[in-house]
């Protein structure tokens, strides 16, 4: 592969709600620029995008990959995103380093919920889009009613630069406005429009150069004298309009038949901007704020968006370079995490295949295989020049399951196999829960879930099982307790003895207070710290039904010791007791986790989900209208909200979507109480009975 300065690349991603046909836009990108000689099918699991095991499998796209495609002098970075909603973490991180997207809208269907998700993360990255309506070759295509939809959603104005062809069976190519040119099949020669669409095409084009003309004063001017605009400036207009976000311009195609390819990937070069065209990074270095346009001369910065594991490959590192020239086999400066990497030789990726580079400059997209420390979201720079990049806000975990090992050797594995695992998915975490004592793995919903367990399996030869994970309950007291315990214990010689004299009080905004109030000589202060340890290894465990305990305060206020059989292992037994006899009296209760959520649905479908919060004993707190949507703000137990993603999904027939995050402990109302302390009784005495 030639090597590509700044001006002649374009970092693209493409994203829509899942199936919308990316996959097979890229591979007919590759067709028709002359990369590989045959076109490749989902179907088939023969494309360049989707080549992971579990995509092949599937059917669909898992992570962001990117497929640079050669056309005329220039390099389009594609990055092809998953569309599905559980992998958004990796629409996210693609965005995070596109230049421009192309949003896909399926010809039936219309805008869709996961077309509407990677749209706003668009506005959020502030980042001049197309609009392509594709698969106009389906039996149903409806190209007015599919803009329509799109139009309905968008609050930024749609300017078609192209007309379909025909529709359906019928769809032929592309008439295009720009050119006043007819494009049939994959594009590649011009021919006259077809005279039945002709004044339609006129009239269309009428439209585009009104708004074209908005992108500059001078164009505007002209327009209005003369009513008319050349090629040259329509081009120069709708370049303007289109990347300062102020129109919104509307394509066809058929990917999967190559129809319409070639002229969105001329519009792609002509209209979106190069690295070099868009504001300037900018990053946090020694001195405060740098702002890094895209230059070869400015300092080295190369922000770090993907990295995965391969047990062949071993670990590879996606980046792009935002400032400087990147030259391989060379030491380069991990800034995040203040330590220096070797560089092996660096590589642009074409789906799996590696194309080995020289340098790569600014603007660009690759790959270096083997970094030691560098993970997702790092900065990578010159040592004598500090930078850090900002790492893009990933959304809070929607979903959580127990993870088990399957073996005993899988045991040994499991932490620092989930560590690497989390390290490549933003959206994945896990950690231990000492209030369950399970293992907790955390993503964005089942299917994520279920691609990570097998990729734990394919990739790092570790077996996992998963299970319904418990709720981290908190036990605590609402009231006073008073209780005094004495231990003592005659075995031959030496004896045990201790007795504690202790009360026990909320205690609303700490975790946990222990003080004395002991007066005279009945009990000596050295003992304390022994009652202190008895009573914090049972505020471990809890009481009442084996969750931690929290936000209590313990007074001692007297006691008794023995000259001879008085011992601090005494004391710990005597202090945890009595702590428990008090807890008995000070109304005990269990709290449980409460989350904020959102979730976001059609209008239509308010009603269901209020019904179901409440059966969920959620708090709606209000209701927010958001473009056609309803947003529905809750209050509501993290017990009932486990397996939520499953339900949204079968009551909005997969439209809604939601969000949640931890926000306070709230008593468990009695009833369910009772039911979780018997249920943990019992499960303690089996653990007993096995013991
Ligand atoms: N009729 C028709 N089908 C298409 C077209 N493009 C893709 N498809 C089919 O639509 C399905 C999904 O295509 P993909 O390219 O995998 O879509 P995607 O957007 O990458 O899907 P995700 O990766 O799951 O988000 C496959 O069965 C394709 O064969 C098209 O232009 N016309
Ligand atoms: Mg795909």
């Amino acid at each position: 592969m030639k090597e590509y300065t700044t001006e002649l690349i374009r970092n693209v991603a493409l994203v829509s709600h899942g199936s919308g046909g990316k996959t097979m836009l890229a591979e007919a990108f590759l067709h028709v620029s002359g990369a590989t000689t045959r076109l490749g099918k989902i179907e088939d699991g023969t494309t360049v995008s989707d080549f992971e095991e579990e995509e092949i499998r599937r059917k669909l796209s898992l992570s962001t990959t990117i497929v640079p495609v050669e056309y005329k002098n220039y390099k389009i970075n594609i990055l092809d995103t998953p569309g599905y909603t559980d992998f958004v973490g990796e629409v996210i991180s693609g965005l995070r380093v596109a230049d421009g997207v192309v949003v896909l809208v399926d010809s039936v269907a219309g805008m869709e919920v996961g077309t509407e998700i990677a749209w706003d993360y668009c506005d959020t990255f502030k980042l001049p889009r197309f609009v392509v309506i594709n698969k106009m070759d389906r039996d149903n295509a409806d190209y007015k009613k599919a803009l329509a939809s799109v139009q309905e959603f968008s609050p930024t104005r749609l300017i078609p630069v192209q007309l379909p062809w025909g529709e359906k069976a019928a769809f032929a190519g592309v008439i295009d406005l720009i050119t006043m040119k007819a494009y049939a099949g994959d594009g590649k020669t011009a021919e006259e429009i077809p005279a039945e669409f002709k004044d339609a095409a006129e009239e269309a084009q009428m439209a585009l150069i009104e708004a074209a003309a908005e992108g500059e004063d001078t164009l505007l001017e002209k327009y209005l004298e003369s009513g008319a605009l050349t090629p040259e400036e329509l081009l120069r207009g709708l370049r303007a309009i289109v990347r300062s976000g102020a129109y919104i311009p509307v394509f066809v195609a058929a990917g999967a038949h190559e129809k319409g390819v070639t002229p969105l990937l001329e519009a792609i070069v002509e209209l979106m901007p190069s690295p070099a065209d868009v504001a300037p990074a900018v990053a946090k270095g020694k001195g405060g704020e740098e702002q890094l346009p895209a230059t070869d001369s400015g300092p080295l910065a190369v922000y770090v968006w993907k990295t995965t594991a391969d047990p062949f490959v071993g670990k590879l590192t996606y980046f792009r370079v935002y400032s400087g020239i990147l030259q391989g086999d060379t030491r380069i400066w991990n800034n995040t995490k203040e330590t220096e990497e070797r560089m092996a030789s660096l590589a642009v990726m074409r789906g799996k295949e590696a194309i080995p580079q020289k340098v790569m400059h600014a603007g660009d997209i690759g790959t270096v295989a083997k970094l030691g420390a560098t993970n997702t979201g790092d900065t990578l720079c010159d040592k004598a020049h500090p930078l850090t990049l900002p790492k893009p806000d990933y959304p809070a975990p929607l979903y959580r399951v127990a993870i088990f090992p399957k073996t005993q050797a899988d045991a040994a594995k499991i932490s620092s196999s989930l560590t690497r695992l989390t390290e490549e998915d933003m959206t994945l975490h896990w950690f231990p829960e000492p209030a369950t004592k399970q293992t907790v793995l955390e993503g964005m919903g089942d299917q994520h879930i279920d691609v990570v367990i097998r990729r734990a399996q394919t990739k790092l030869q570790v077996g996992l099982n998963v299970e319904e994970p418990k709720v981290p309950f908190r036990e605590g007291i609402t009231r006073k307790g008073d209780a005094t315990y004495r231990h003592k214990k005659q075995t031959g010689g030496a004896g045990q003895f201790g007795e504690v004299w202790l009360r026990i009080e909320p205690l609303p905004d700490e975790d946990y207070e222990f003080t004395d109030e002991l007066v005279g000589m009945n009990l000596s202060k050295s003992y304390l710290p022994a009652i202190d340890k008895g009573i914090r290894a049972t505020l471990a465990n809890g009481v009442i039904a084996g969750y931690p305990m929290s936000n209590v305060k313990v007074i001692v206020y007297d006691g008794k010791e023995h000259p001879v059989d008085s011992k601090p292992v005494a004391f710990e037994i005597a202090g945890r007791e009595a702590f428990k006899l008090a807890v008995q009296q000070a109304g005990p209760v269990l709290f449980e986790p409460i989350m904020n959520a959102r979730v976001t649905v059609q209008d239509a479908n308010m009603g269901d989900i209020i019904s179901d919060m409440n059966t969920r004993r959620g708090r709606v707190v209000g209701t927010e209208s958001d473009r056609g949507r309803t947003v529905v703000v809750a209050q509501v137990p993290l017990a009932e909200m486990l397996r939520y993603t499953t339900i949204l999904r079968s009551i909005t027939a997969g439209r809604g979507v939601f969000s949640m995050e931890f926000d306070h402990y709230e008593m468990v109302p009695t009833h369910l109480a009772e039911q979780i302390i018997a249920a943990r009784q019992k499960e303690l005495e089996k653990e007993r009975e096995e013991d």
